[in-house]
C-alpha cells in the first residue's frame, strides 16, 4: 500500500484520504476476476521477431496526432469496442463479407456495421500503421497489438496517461454485428446494467468508473443522447431519465448544437475535448455528462464518492487509475499462442 501511495501521487506531499482509499481499492480489484489468457501476453513480445514494431507505431501515431488530435479519441474508442466483442482480437477491424458469404457461423455482417459502430473512426489510420509494420516485418505483428499500442500512444501523445501494453495478441477470424449489438454497452443503460456487462468481461465497477473517464476526450452525436433532450426521441423511448441532464445545459443544447435529435456533434467535455483532464468527471458531478451512461455513474453512491475523490486530487491520480484499468481492458479474452492468426490486412482474414 505504501508503495502504491508513493507511485500514485508522485511528488505530491499531502495525500487525501480518498486517494489512499482509491489506491487500495484498485489493488483489491486487480486481484479479482483475472482472465486466464492475460498471463500469456508479455512486454516486448516482438523484441526479437520485429524489434522496430513498437517504435514504428509510436512514431506514426505521434506524427499524426500532432496534426489531427481527434485521432486519439477515435483510436481509444476503437480499442475499447474491439475488446468488448470476442476479446481484443481486432475483429472490430474486419469488413463485412456480404450476406451469405459463408463464414459458416452466420457472422458475415461485421461488427463494424453494427449501429454502435457507425460513429467509430480510425479504421484507415490503423490500416496505414499496419502497412508500415508489415513492410518492416511481414506477417509478424497482429492487428490487435497494433490497435492496442496505437490507442495507448495516441492518448499519451495528447498529454494523457501512459500504461503498459504487453503484446502477443492474435487476430480473430470472425466478426459479427449481432454480437457487437449484444456486447457493447448502450448509452441508455443504467449503472447496474453497465456494471453487469463490464463484469461479464472480467472488469469491475471501478474499471467502469475510470474507463468512462475516456469521455474526457472526443465527441458524441446528438442522436446518442437525444432522448435526454426531446421526449420520445432516440432508442430509449419515453424520455424517463434519472438523473436528468442539467436543465440549463439541456436547453442550451436544444437551442444550439442539437436543434434536432439527429446529426449534430457535441464535445463530451466541452472546452477541453482534446485534453485528457478531469473536466469530464466535473461535468458528470454537475449533471452535465452527455450520455445516460455518464449520468448513471453518480447513481451509485460508491462510484460517486470515487469520482468526487479523483476530482479533488491531482490529475496524476486519474491518470494512474485510468491506466491500470486500460491495461486490464487490453487483456480481455485475448487470443494468444497458436489461436487465431496474424492478419496481413486488418480489414480481411487471411486466405488459407
Ligand atoms: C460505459 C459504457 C460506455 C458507453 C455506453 C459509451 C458510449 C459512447 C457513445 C454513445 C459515444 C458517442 C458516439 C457518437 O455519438 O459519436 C461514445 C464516444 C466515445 N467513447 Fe464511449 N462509451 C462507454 C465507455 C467507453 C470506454 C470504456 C471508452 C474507452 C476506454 C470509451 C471511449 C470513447 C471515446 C474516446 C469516445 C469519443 C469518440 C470520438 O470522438 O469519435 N467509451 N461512447
Ligand atoms: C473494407 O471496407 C472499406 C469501406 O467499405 C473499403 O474502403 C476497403 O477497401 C475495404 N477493405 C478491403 C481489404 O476489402
Ligand atoms: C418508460 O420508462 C419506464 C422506466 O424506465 C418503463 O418502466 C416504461 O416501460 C417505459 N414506457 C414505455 C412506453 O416505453
Ligand atoms: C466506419 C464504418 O464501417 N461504418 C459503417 C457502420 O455501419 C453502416 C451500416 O450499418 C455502414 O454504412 C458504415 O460504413
Amino acid at each position: 500500500m505504501a508503495s502504491t501511495k508513493r507511485r500514485g501521487v508522485g511528488g505530491v506531499a499531502v495525500v487525501p484520504m480518498a486517494v489512499i482509499r482509491l489506491g487500495v481499492a484498485a489493488i483489491v480489484v486487480l486481484g479479482a476476476g483475472v482472465i486466464g489468457a492475460r498471463a500469456q501476453l508479455r512486454m516486448g513480445f516482438y523484441d526479437e521477431s520485429c524489434p522496430a514494431a513498437e517504435r514504428i507505431v509510436g512514431e506514426y501515431v505521434r506524427q499524426h496526432v500532432r496534426r489531427v488530435p481527434t485521432v486519439a479519441a477515435a483510436l481509444l474508442r476503437l480499442h475499447y469496442h474491439d475488446c468488448f466483442v470476442r476479446g481484443c482480437d481486432a475483429s472490430i477491424l474486419l469488413n463485412s463479407t456480404g450476406a451469405g458469404a459463408g463464414h459458416g457461423d452466420g457472422g458475415s455482417v461485421a461488427e463494424k456495421d453494427a449501429a454502435p459502430n457507425q460513429t467509430l473512426r480510425g479504421f484507415d489510420f490503423i490500416d496505414s500503421v499496419k502497412g508500415l509494420v508489415e513492410a518492416a516485418c511481414p506477417g509478424v505483428v497482429s492487428c490487435a497489438d497494433v490497435l492496442a499500442l496505437a490507442a495507448r500512444d495516441a492518448v499519451t501523445a495528447i498529454g494523457g496517461p501512459s500504461w503498459r501494453v504487453p503484446t502477443g495478441r492474435r487476430d480473430g477470424t470472425v466478426s459479427s454485428m449481432q454480437e457487437a449489438l449484444a456486447e457493447i454497452p448502450s448509452p441508455a443503460m443504467s449503472f447496474p446494467e453497465l456494471a453487469a456487462l463490464f463484469a461479464s468481461k472480467g472488469l469491475g465497477v471501478r474499471d467502469l468508473v475510470w474507463l468512462s473517464g475516456a469521455h474526457t476526450i472526443g465527441i458524441a452525436h446528438c442522436s446518442s443522447f437525444a432522448d435526454r433532450l426531446y421526449a420520445g426521441a432516440g432508442a430509449n423511448g419515453n424520455g424517463t431519465d434519472p438523473p436528468p441532464l442539467d436543465a440549463a445545459y439541456a436547453a442550451n443544447l436544444r437551442e444550439r448544437k442539437c436543434r434536432t435529435a439527429g446529426d449534430g456533434v457535441v464535445e463530451m467535455d466541452p472546452g477541453s475535448y482534446l485534453t485528457f483532464d478531469l473536466g469530464y468527471y466535473r461535468a458528470v458531478l454537475k449533471h452535465r455528462g452527455l450520455l445516460r451512461s455518464d449520468a448513471a455513474l453518480i447513481t451509485n453512491a460508491a462510484a460517486r464518492a470515487d469520482i468526487a475523490g479523483v476530482v479533488a486530487s491531482p490529475p496524476e491520480v486519474f491518470f494512474q487509475v485510468f491506466g491500470r484499468s486500460m491495461a486490464r481492458l487490453g487483456t480481455v479474452q485475448v487470443k494468444t499462442g497458436s489461436e487465431g492468426e496474424i492478419r496481413k490486412n486488418c480489414a480481411v482474414v487471411n486466405s488459407h
